[in-house]
């Protein structure tokens, strides 16, 4: 850490991107088993129309060690599974007590949160919009717009993902499209 040179990357205010990165992750809808309500849906939709891709996140070349800070991009494309609004996996970080700050740069949509102890909360974002999310809350983003919707986000170096609390679990609410309406309700896979 002590001899880790500074550095700049560019970030595309349009797009998302940041170059150069040192990883773009690509989430498919074939990456994403179970995590929708209607997964009925979910499949139909990756054996009739094709492997969409759901989300991308360009992380930087930041080690994953204490006293660094982490960053990156996440772009989610606009679409629906079944009634259902395009979203990320959603984590806890591994380290529970380690938070993050998310930044709105285009397009529209929800942070969701929630903790173990049971408390949920969901905040709108936008372009402009700086999210906090507090130690111990697992966060997942929701794009309810039309448009890619882009956010940046920087988090402790040691903080880890644990995707699997999630993955078992389910969000205690899911967001929606009802008459053109994104609507946060209760999932009644939440478990
Ligand atoms: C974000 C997320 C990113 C993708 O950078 O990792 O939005 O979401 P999933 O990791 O849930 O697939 C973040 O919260 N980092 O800690
Ligand atoms: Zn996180």
């Amino acid at each position: 850490m002590k001899n880790f040179e500074p550095f700049i990357t560019q970030l595309n205010l349009k797009t998302g991107s940041i170059q150069p990165a040192a990883r773009i992750i690509q989430r498919r809808l074939s990456d994403m088993c179970n995590f929708y309500f209607d997964e009925e849906a979910r499949r139909r939709i990756v054996k009739e129309e094709g492997d969409r891709l759901i989300y991308e996140v360009f992380v930087t070349h930041v080690p994953e060690e204490e006293g660094h800070v982490l960053y990156g991009t996440t772009i989610i494309y606009p679409g629906l599974v079944g009634d259902e609004f395009h979203m990320t996996k959603g984590h806890f970080h591994k380290l529970r007590d380690q938070a993050e700050v998310y930044v709105g740069i285009a397009g529209s949509g929800y942070l969701i949160m929630q903790t173990e102890g049971g408390a949920v909360r969901s905040l709108k974002m936008e372009k402009g919009t700086i999210a906090y999310v507090p130690p111990c809350w697992a966060h997942r983003t929701v794009n309810t717009g039309d448009q890619p919707f882009v956010f940046f986000a920087a988090w402790p170096g040691e903080a880890g993902h644990d995707y699997g609390t999630i993955e078992e679990s389910g969000f205690a609410n899911i967001v929606v499209s009802r008459d053109n309406q994104a609507l946060l309700i209760d999932n009644p896979n939440y478990r």
